[in-house]
């Protein structure tokens, strides 16, 4: 399945090779992926999610496309992990489907999602991939989502049970946890904002949501340790604020685009608490009683994890009715997505992070990486602006390792093209190009990149 023309491969000089010259021997690299974008959720006894609901929604996802397919990684993992292997990653970011293991509502376990998830993991071991596991990344069993989803309590103590499920059957092999991917995602994009699954645009909803994503965290964590696990993480995607003039009044909602995005979720899994300015506008929503949860959000962790693409420019907005911004367009470079390109903003929240909320703990950037407008021609991939988005952000880390702040590693998103949420299967992100209908994989030239860095 993988192109066998490596027309790239083993470039001399990758641009990547100085970069990861410069970090220490024990920096580990990987790549992420998860679950609802390339596994394919019509295979192997998988339940509905969430997100099957929301694509079948006229006009919600571009071209009204789903995951029912991605990227066939059910059946091709074996193909995918070769393609980590080969590369030289030493580590491999992918998530668990709730969905997939507890697909109905009272239906039990699911053994082909067991037994896939086995297969997986001990494909991981056999190739010598450190497996570091998400629990949710986005995919939420739709008998939840009918029942409230993340805006009821109970789904956090659901989200509990299949942790526990989790740990007694894989938790011996999984060297590095995280319950939740990106909570501002979970709860501000897709209950506010609306782009995301369940794609509601309520406060109260929002709210909800914001405290309940980070008490599943927080059980998540707790259950976890019961079962005496020692690598225990979060992964917090973060965007940097930028306002759009000098004025007093955009530098305050500056700062409070900040709360709403990174510091809700840092001063809660960090320091038990929730930023005062995002909370005097979300108290009238909070559920009751939120404040005896914080400790529990705030339970001990091993590492801490930071997804990161890019900045916002902040400007006023007297239509927006709750916060008064707007985040508006920028004058850099951008990416496919329309995502300005701005590496610095990777290093004030790592910089932040190690001083502010996380002095103790080791810091892994968990995502990081760029859509492109890639071509296949003559079976080839040349995206060298991915590449040169990689060694822009990894000459950040080189500098923050440099001055002493503890990043232990690197994943790069993403393995392959796929599923890209509410843009469907258009963006591309892959180190790897995925054809949709043949299943094909030819790797870019950015992977003959990375394969040659990681391989002197
Ligand atoms: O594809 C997503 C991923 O699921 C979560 N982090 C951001 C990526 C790019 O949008």
């Amino acid at each position: 399945m993988i192109a066998d023309d490596s027309p790239m491969n083993s470039p001399m000089n990758s641009p990547l090779t100085s970069m990861i010259n410069k970090l220490p021997a024990s920096f580990s690299f990987g790549v992420a992926t998860s679950s609802y974008q390339i596994e394919g959720n019509s295979f192997g006894g998988c339940g509905r999610s969430h997100w099957d609901e929301f694509a079948r929604q006229p006009d919600k996802v571009f071209n009204n496309e789903d995951g029912a397919i991605g990227c066939d990684h059910y059946h091709l993992f074996e193909t995918d992990l070769d393609l980590i292997a080969d590369a030289g990653f030493d580590s491999y970011r992918f998530s668990l489907s709730w969905p997939r293991l507890l697909p109905e509502r009272a239906g039990g376990v699911n053994p082909e999602g067991i037994a896939f998830y086995d297969r997986l993991i001990d494909g991981m071991l056999a190739r010598g991939l450190t497996p570091n596991a998400t629990l949710y990344h986005w995919d939420l069993p739709l008998y939840h989502a009918a029942e409230g989803g993340w805006q009821a309590r109970d789904t956090a103590s659901y989200f509990a049970d299949y942790t526990d499920l989790v740990m007694r059957h894989f938790g011996d092999r999984l060297a590095m946890i995280a319950p939740v991917n990106e909570p501002w995602c979970v709860s501000f994009l897709s209950h506010y904002w609306g782009h995301h699954a369940p794609g509601l645009t309520s406060i109260s909803a929002t709210a909800k949501a914001m405290h309940f994503i980070q008490l599943a965290h927080g059980l998540s964590v707790q259950v976890m340790r019961s079962h005496g696990h020692k690598q225990i993480g979060c992964v917090l995607n973060k965007e940097f604020g930028v306002p759009a003039d000098n004025s007093d009044e955009t530098a305050r909602l500056t700062a409070l685009f900040d709360g709403i995005y990174n510091r809700w979720f840092e001063e809660s899994v960090f320091k038990g608490r929730y930023p005062d300015d995002v909370l005097a506008i979300l108290a009238p929503y909070m559920p009751e009683k939120f404040e005896l949860d914080l400790p529990i959000i705030a339970s001990p962790l091993d590492w801490a994890g930071v997804n990161y693409y890019t900045r916002s420019v902040i400007a006023p907005d007297k239509d927006e009715p709750h916060f008064g911004f707007k985040c508006i367009s920028g004058n850099l470079p951008k990416t496919d997505m329309g995502w300005e390109i701005a590496p610095e903003g990777l290093s004030y929240f790592l910089r932040r992070l190690a001083s502010r909320y996380a002095p103790d703990l080791p810091i892994y950037v968990t995502e990081n990486g760029m859509a492109n407008s890639d071509r296949l021609i003559n079976g080839r991939v040349d995206d060298a602006a991915r590449t040169a988005y990689f060694a822009n952000h990894l000459a950040e880390i080189c500098s923050l390792t440099a001055e002493g702040v503890p990043v232990a590693g690197y994943y790069a998103w993403s393995l392959l093209d796929n599923f890209e949420w509410a843009f469907g299967y258009d963006k591309r992100f892959g180190l790897v190009h995925v054809d949709f209908k043949s299943q094909k994989r030819t790797p870019k030239s950015s992977y003959y990149y990375w394969q040659a860095a990681l391989n002197p």
